[in-house]
């Protein structure tokens, strides 16, 4: 049953004497699965991860798009569990860039040596509960099969690239990508002419550099999108030293924060109904001015009721009036639904960027794409010629990384049965039916609302703690009951329902995949989260089987 590898060590590990190839198996490589292994290892357990790349980094490893950068500012965006790594490690800049970050994953890697027990180039393809051995057997692209006590999938919510499938797509004769696949060698856009479809985080940050790089850009956009500028700038020495004399301290209060960030930013108590026009205008331009995604919380209700959000809608759309010089320009890019029910962006020079004579703007909102063609794409009205098309058109987010492997649990249900009609988990981590199987940053977690690392970090102790508990008492499988799992859902969908989120189509509630059930997939707050897994665990795994 094992795979021979050359570079990773198996220690065949008993499950009430039945032998397993390892104690768990990983799925993915990016920052979840690689601290899942750090940790599991310094608990004395053996793992395996299976990565589909050819080295770590996860959406970092994949996302080399020009203009990837971070929204969550670097001596943030890192992990904390480690005083020393997080003083040893250098940023330079206020939101890392993507090749810094990979940089960090990859220093991850390499200071605890785990590159050792990661099989890369290797994608899971299915994983079975054997309900007699209880164990997962697990089969991978190079046609292998291992098997571990312990299935975990550390697949990330941004990492299933989602194209959308086109007309005629086949016959473009030049060069396609997309932002969340983008080739490790980079793509030459000197002297090009390049179309782009899509106006998410991932465009509104590749467009203002491929438009310096290109000789024209053409921007299909169908939704005009909320951006506030990032105010990227070089970090200065003062901030890191100030804030690594007190690090510990800094992770506490952004702990203690919704989205587990931004402590030091500005607080206020107050509805944004109840401050003058004029200091509303004074609050709103100083975190325009501040920058970053914080933007939203100058006022407790923006989120919350929509003539608040009205509010910060109408600030914005000012300042794109201002920014854009061509007043037809403008007015297409002005956003009219919610702000912040679609994830808001953060940019640099992105309106900016349509002043510039090389850029044009074509609203596929009013006259959709019809067709892709062999040197271009064709509107009812247009047609367009480009030498290359990007795609920034997202992902099958939260649940597309999961569904793509064929899970299957007690009875033979699969995962996409049990999930077909979206997806249920209890506490974003487990799912009733898959004993022994974890999901780091799963639907109905806080993750993707949340600074990632930080939630990361919080999941993978949680489920390491969890797998010794078990092994310290002599059981063998825990699995959640249904009827935590249905409290579990209300309990996410409740405080969606509270917020203006679930208000327009977007990846959160899975409606930019056709076909997909809208669902609004993560859990909003990070605090009350950690203190319902805590008390999960106080009350000796409160809504689980273990046996
Ligand atoms: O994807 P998106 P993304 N025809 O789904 C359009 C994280 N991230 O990759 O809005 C025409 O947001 C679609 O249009 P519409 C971050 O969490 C973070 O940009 O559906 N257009 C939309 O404009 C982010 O939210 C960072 O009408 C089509 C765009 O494609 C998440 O990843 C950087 C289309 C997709 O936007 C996803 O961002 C990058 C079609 N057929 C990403 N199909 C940072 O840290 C789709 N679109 C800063």
């Amino acid at each position: 049953m094992s795979v021979d590898s050359p570079d990773i060590t198996l220690g065949p590990s008993s499950n009430r004497g039945e032998f397993v190839d390892v104690d768990v198996v990983v799925v993915g490589a990016g920052f979840a699965g690689m601290y899942m292994l750090h940790r599991l290892r310094e608990l004395g357990y053996s793992v395996r991860v299976f990565e589909a790349g050819t080295g770590v980094g996860g959406t970092w490893y994949w996302n080399r798009y020009p203009g990837a950068r971070c929204d969550v500012e670097s001596l943030e965006y890192s992990y904390s569990f480690d005083e020393k790594l997080q003083q040893d490690w250098e940023w330079t800049e206020r939101y890392s860039s993507q090749p810094e970050i990979l940089s960090y994953a990859n220093h991850f890697a390499d200071r605890f040596d785990l590159r050792r027990d990661i099989r890369f180039e290797t994608r899971v393809e299915s994983s079975a509960f054997d309900e007699d051995r209880n164990i997962w057997s697990v089969r991978t692209s190079d046609g292998g099969l291992t098997s571990g006590r312990f299935f975990v999938m550390a697949t990330g919510c941004l990492s299933s690239a989602a194209t959308p499938d086109i007309e005629g797509i086949q016959e473009f004769s030049g060069t396609m990508v997309h932002t969340g696949q983008w080739p490790k060698e980079g793509v030459d856009l000197t002297g090009m002419r390049v179309g782009i479809i899509g106006t998410g985080s991932s465009g509104v940050q590749a467009i203002p550099v491929i438009a310096e790089q290109c000789d024209e850009l053409i921007v299909f956009q169908r939704t005009p999108q909320y951006t506030v500028p990032a105010r990227n700038t070089p970090l200065q020495v003062e901030r890191q030293t100030d804030v690594k004399s007190r690090y510990r301290d800094f992770r506490e209060a952004n702990f203690l924060m919704p989205q587990a960030l931004g402590a030091e930013v500005p607080k206020y108590d107050d509805s944004i109904h109840d401050v003058s026009d004029e200091e509303r205008r004074e609050r709103l331009q100083e975190a325009w001015d501040r920058g970053g995604t914080l933007f939203l919380a100058s006022f407790t209700d923006v989120l919350l009721d929509e003539s608040a959000n009205f509010h910060a809608q109408d600030f914005v759309r000012e300042k794109i009036g201002e920014i854009v010089s061509d007043p037809e320009t403008a007015s297409k890019l002005t956003p009219e639904h919610i702000i912040g029910c679609k994830r808001l962006v953060i940019d640099t020079d992105y309106f900016e960027t349509f002043n510039r004579p090389n850029v044009r703007l074509v609203d596929v909102g009013s006259e959709p794409i019809q067709r892709i063609t062999e040197s271009g794409l064709s509107t009812q009205s247009e047609e367009f010629q480009f030498d290359v098309l990007v795609f920034a058109t997202g992902f099958d987010a939260m649940t597309g990384s999961i569904l793509r492997v064929d899970i299957t649990g007690r009875g033979g249900m699969t995962i996409q049965e049990k999930w077909s009609a979206g997806p249920r988990t209890y506490l974003g981590l487990t799912v009733p039916g898959f004993p022994n199987m974890f999901t780091v940053s799963g639907p109905g977690s806080p993750s993707v609302l949340t600074n990632m690392i930080i939630s990361i970090e919080q999941h993978v102790e949680w489920i390491s703690d969890c797998i010794s508990w078990l092994d310290e008492r002599g059981y063998v499988t825990i699995e959640a009951k249904s009827e935590a799992e249905e409290a579990w859902v209300d309990h996410v969908n409740s405080k969606a329902e509270r917020t203006l989120f679930p208000s327009c189509n977007s990846w959160y509630l899975g409606a930019n995949v056709p076909g997909k059930t809208r669902v609004f997939m993560p859990l909003l707050g990070f605090p009350g989260y950690v203190r319902r897994c805590d008390q999960v665990v106080e009350n000796n795994y409160e809504g689980f089987v273990v046996q």
